[in-house]
């Protein structure tokens, strides 16, 4: 089991949180997630084997945020629950 903190750009609110949460967490091989809007990150547990970090980021941008780090063009038709 691999533990990341990824940093995440574009979130808001409670929901932009339970956003990513999900994006996250229906990866497979993703045991837990730990979102903060506060400080905007995203604490993963992953297993290594099944999937990679870049997978991770990739997640997030498909539901609309940005990870920092990784390469790519920012999102920019952000879509947030609130906005
Ligand atoms: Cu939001």
């Amino acid at each position: 089991m691999q533990t990341e903190r990824l940093s995440i750009r574009g979130m808001t609110c409670s929901g932009c949180v339970n956003t990513v949460t999900r994006a996250l967490r229906t990866i497979d091989g993703v045991h837990d997630t730990d979102v903060s809007l506060e400080s905007g990150t995203a604490v993963v547990q992953f297993d290594p084997a099944s999937i990679s970090i870049e997978d991770l980021g990739l997640a997030v941008r498909h539901a609309g945020y940005d990870t920092t780090g990784e390469p790519g063009p920012p999102q920019s038709d952000r879509r947030c629950c609130c906005g």
